[in-house]
C-alpha cells in the first residue's frame, strides 16, 4: 500500500498581489498530484489549508482545485485547516463543497455533546475505511486543539494500518498559535501508526510516526528557506518514506541589503548587477540610509526593477539608527557639535527644538543651579507629557486604520457581528 501526504497548498493565494505568485501556488499542487499518481498511490491526503481563504473564492482558484482533483482516481482524503474553516463556527466550506461534489473526501467529528467520530456516509464523518487502511480525520481548532485532541483520540478504534489526519502544530518545531506537545500524540500509539499533519509550513518527522510534509510555496518570505515538499509513504510489514521535493521548484526569493552612503546611484547600480539572478523572483531589498533623502526612492526601485527584472519588488527603507551628520569645520566649537549630535539624535523623534533646553539643563546642572534645574526640568516634563499623550493618540489611530485594513465588508451580513462604533478623532 502506498499514499501520498502533503498539507498547506494554500490555493488562491496571490501572494504580493501578484498574479503569477497565485499561478505558482496552483502549478505547485497540480505538479505535486500529477507526481503522486505517476508512483501510483493508492490515496491521496491534504492535511489542511488546501485553499489560503475561507470565503471569498474565485473562480479561478475553484478551477485550479477542481481541474486537477477531476484527474484524480484514488481517494483523495483532506482536513480543514486555519484558512479553510472558521473553527468556532459550523458552516458549509468550501472543503464540504468540494466533497458533496465527489472531489474527496473532507474528514471531521461531528458534536453532539461530546465528539461524536463517524464513518464517512459520503456527505460527512470522522474516518473512512479504504481497505486495509482506516483514517480519522479532525479540522485546525486552534487554542482548543489540546482540548478536541482530549476527546477524539481516546474514541479512535484502530482497525488495520490507521492514520490520523489533522493540522495543527507540534510545539518542539515552532512555537505558533495553537501547537501542543508531541507526547499528546505518543501516547496513542497503540492505536495509530501514521499521524498526517499540516500546519508548519516545513518539513518534520518524529519517530516516523508524526509526519509533517511542510508547503509546496512559500506563504512568507521567510518561508523560502524552509524545507517543502511531499512525502511518498509505503507500508508493507514497516513505513518506508521519502520526502519528495523534485516535482516542483518553488518561486525563488533573493534578499538583497544594500546602504546608501552617498547620493551616488551608480554603485548601487553595480551592486544590483552583481547580485541578480535569472529574474523572475521575489526580490526582498533592504536598503539602509543615514540621511533622509541622500536617494530618490522612485527612482531607486526604478533602477532595481530594470537590473533585476524581479516578479516582485519589496524595497524595505531602514533609517540608520547610531550615526550622526554634523559638518565639523575647523572652528567648530564641543558645545556646537554638542548640539549638533543632540538636535539630530532628538529629531529621530521630532524633538529637535528641545536641544537648547536639554544643553542649557546641562549647563545649569554642571553650575549646581539646582533650582533653576529643576524649573526647566519641570518645563520640560510638560512638554513630555503633552508628547506622551500625542503619541498615544497618534497609536490608537494607527491601530484603527489597521482594524479598517483588514476589515470584510462581507461580515456586514453576517448576523452575528453588529456594527461597531467608531472612534471619534
Ligand atoms: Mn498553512
Amino acid at each position: 500500500m502506498r499514499f501520498a501526504h502533503l498539507a498547506d497548498t494554500h490555493l488562491g493565494y496571490k501572494q504580493y498581489g501578484s498574479e503569477e505568485r497565485m499561478i505558482d501556488f496552483a502549478q505547485a499542487f497540480k505538479n505535486a498530484i500529477e507526481f503522486a499518481l505517476s508512483k501510483d498511490v493508492d490515496f491521496i491526503i491534504i492535511a489542511g489549508d488546501f485553499f489560503h481563504k475561507k470565503s471569498e473564492m474565485d473562480p479561478i482558484t475553484l478551477a485550479q482545485a477542481t481541474k486537477v482533483l477531476e484527474k484524480v482516481n484514488v481517494p483523495v482524503i483532506a482536513v480543514e485547516g486555519n484558512h479553510d474553516a472558521s473553527y468556532f463556527r459550523e458552516r458549509f466550506t468550501w472543503l464540504d463543497y468540494l466533497a458533496a461534489e465527489k472531489y474527496l473526501i473532507n474528514l471531521k467529528p461531528n458534536f453532539d455533546d461530546g465528539i461524536v467520530l463517524e464513518e464517512w456516509n459520503g456527505q460527512n464523518g470522522a474516518y473512512v475505511d479504504l481497505g486495509e487502511v482506516r483514517i480519522y480525520g479532525l479540522k485546525y481548532f486552534g487554542a482548543l486543539t489540546e482540548k478536541v485532541l482530549s476527546d477524539y483520540l481516546p474514541r479512535i478504534k484502530k482497525d488495520g494500518f490507521t492514520i490520523f489526519v489533522s493540522h495543527f502544530g507540534v510545539e518542539k518545531y515552532m512555537d505558533i498559535y495553537g501547537c501542543i506537545s508531541s507526547e499528546i500524540l505518543h501516547r496513542y500509539r497503540n492505536k495509530i501508526d501514521y499521524v498526517a499533519l499540516g500546519h508548519i509550513h516545513m518539513k518534520y518527522v518524529e519517530d516516523d510516526f508524526i509526519f509533517n510534509p511542510g508547503s509546496l510555496e512559500s506563504c512568507d518570505a521567510r518561508e523560502s528557506f524552509f524545507e517543502k515538499g511531499m512525502f511518498i509513504v509505503d507500508v508493507n510489514d514497516e513505513i518506508k518514506y521519502v520526502h519528495e521535493k523534485n516535482f516542483y521548484t518553488p518561486r525563488t526569493f533573493r534578499f538583497l541589503e544594500y546602504e546608501f552612503k552617498s547620493s551616488d546611484l551608480r554603485e548601487f547600480k553595480e551592486f544590483l548587477v552583481k547580485n541578480r539572478g535569472r529574474g523572475k523572483e521575489v526580490v526582498i531589498l533592504k536598503i539602509k540610509y543615514r540621511v533622509k533623502g541622500i536617494v530618490d526612492e522612485e527612482k531607486v526601485e526604478k533602477i532595481a526593477k530594470e537590473v533585476l527584472s524581479p516578479l516582485v519588488l519589496k524595497v524595505e527603507w531602514i533609517p540608520e539608527a547610531s550615526t550622526y551628520d554634523v559638518k565639523i569645520s575647523d572652528y567648530s566649537s564641543r558645545a556646537e557639535i554638542e548640539k549638533g549630535v543632540l538636535k539630530q539624535l532628538l529629531s529621530r523623534f521630532g524633538y529637535e527644538d528641545l536641544a537648547d533646553d536639554v544643553l542649557k539643563l546641562k549647563e545649569l546642572l554642571a553650575d549646581k543651579k539646582v533650582e533653576d534645574a529643576f524649573g526647566l526640568i519641570d518645563d520640560l516634563v510638560k512638554v513630555g507629557r503633552r508628547e506622551v499623550k500625542r503619541m498615544e493618540k497618534e497609536v490608537e489611530e494607527a491601530e484603527e486604520e489597521v482594524e479598517e485594513e483588514v476589515w470584510d465588508w462581507r461580515r456586514a451580513y453576517d448576523k452575528r457581528s453588529l456594527p461597531r462604533k467608531r472612534k471619534k478623532l
